[in-house]
């Protein structure tokens, strides 16, 4: 059964363009799980043309009987408008970066700690493996289902459309917006920057309103959301990896008969895979074409920024926060950090 109310949300986000996938009609007709998937990037972003294909194949190899609706680009809401719908049912699976995510899971920050991995390696061995596990279990207690490959943001670089950022001096003072997160907040106060925080949903508009002259992001999403239009200088500062978990809602995911779920997971895995080596692929070319767009790009040393945050407390605070056992296994990962 579809209730007149599924029809009309569906059915109006249809209008207002960008749904993906079959008319709604005949996959209401047929589907016995109708989920939404719903994120905050535009669809020209890997994570979208993956889980386009991923929705697919997931269709064709459950013989039509789940079959998932992509919502892109914020139609749905914020992230944390998002964040609440998964949690209440209101839409079955979201991506959600873990830093965010810790609003409401507080462990689901830890990759984001300033400067903690250096490479891909490190990064993947680490959350593919113990760290990611010790996550994974804490979203869990949230009543939410992690999948287990978690998607590529990137190692995130820094943009103003004021200056460049050679050293720790020139983040002193900046109006920076940064995701909706405390380990945020808090890494930016540490670089004496004056941080906003703001959903992605509004960045755009307000990087060109000047209500913040700078923001921080993977270079695939500066580009893919046009950020260079707004912003004039890139600092490659590496500041810290991103990623995002493919999230569940319990009741949702549980509701799947176990055979239809292997397919799901397995899919849904599988596309995040090859997210990663897409955005792999899109960081390592985009430089070029950022700055054939006019950005002006420069490679700051990560030195001034790590003495700063360790100097100032940032990572004794921050271990406090998480405790020994979860910043052993990070520094396991990584190697000592404070
Ligand atoms: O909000 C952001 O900056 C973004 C798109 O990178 C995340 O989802 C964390």
């Amino acid at each position: 059964m579809i209730s007149r109310r599924r029809l009309l949300t569906v059915g109006s986000s249809a209008v207002a363009g960008g749904i993906i996938g079959a008319p709604f009609v005949a996959r209401a007709q047929s589907a016995e799980f109708s989920y939404k998937y719903a994120n905050n990037l535009p669809l020209t972003h890997p994570m979208n043309v993956r889980a386009r294909e991923m929705a697919e194949a997931i269709k064709k190899e459950t013989n039509g009987r789940v079959d998932i609706a992509i919502f892109p680009n914020n139609q749905l809401g914020s992230d944390t408008d998002m964040l609440s719908q998964v949690r209440s049912g209101g839409i079955e699976f979201f991506t959600l970066s873990g830093l965010i995510l810790s609003t409401l899971v507080p462990a689901a920050s830890i990759n984001g700690i300033g400067f903690a991995f250096p490479d891909y390696d490190t990064v993947w061995k680490a959350m593919d493996g113990d760290l990611g596990a010790h996550v994974r279990g804490h979203i869990a207690k949230a009543n939410l289902v992690a999948m287990e490959k978690i998607w590529d943001n990137g190692f995130r670089q820094t943009t103003t459309s004021t200056k460049q950022i050679n050293t720790v001096e020139d983040f002193k003072g900046i109006k920076i917006r940064v995701p909706v997160s405390p380990l945020w907040t808090s890494m930016f106060k540490a670089l004496e920057s004056a941080p906003a925080s703001i959903n992605f949903s509004e960045v755009y508009t307000a990087l060109q309103t000047k209500v913040v002259d700078a923001q921080e992001n993977p270079l695939a999403i500066i580009s893919t959301a046009k950020l260079f239009e707004v912003q004039k200088y890139c600092s490659l500062t590496n500041h810290m990896w991103d990623g995002f978990w493919f999230l569940a809602n319990r009741r949702a995911w549980e509701a799947i008969p176990a055979d239809l779920q292997k397919i799901v997971a397995k899919n849904i895995n599988d596309a995040g895979m090859k997210e990663r080596a897409d955005v792999f692929a899109l960081n390592a070319g985009l430089q070029k074409e950022l700055a054939d767009k006019g950005m002006v790009f420069n490679q700051p040393s990560a030195d001034s920024f790590r003495n700063k945050l360790r100097t100032g407390g940032f990572y004794a605070e921050w271990k406090g926060k998480y405790g020994d056992e979860a910043w052993a296994i990070l520094e396991k990962a990584v190697g000592k950090l404070a």
